[in-house]
């Protein structure tokens, strides 16, 4: 008798996501540094960038993110999410 405990974890579904927002208000360094405070601390972000020249910011996060919680994050570091682009 041959027992297989063969554990694959391959092809689990752990691509990451990245979606860009578009974020109203920013306008130098400091606003990127706010933005990108704030989101990094939602559940499940791995990575922010903000770019306060094109007022976009990228998000990536191992799950898709709710889109209410990243609203919520914009609006305490004190801008106005636009939504996704
Ligand atoms: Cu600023």
């Amino acid at each position: 008798m041959t027992a297989s405990t063969e554990n694959s974890t391959a092809g689990t579904g752990q691509a990451a996501v990245t979606v860009v927002y578009e974020v109203k208000g920013m306008s130098c360094g400091h606003c990127e540094g706010a933005v990108s405070g704030e989101l990094a601390e939602v559940p499940g972000v791995t990575s922010v960038k903000a770019d306060s020249a094109t007022g976009r910011v990228t998000v990536e996060s191992k799950a898709p993110l709710d889109e209410a919680a990243v609203r919520a994050a914009v609006d305490e570091a004190g801008y106005e999410l636009v939504g996704a682009v």
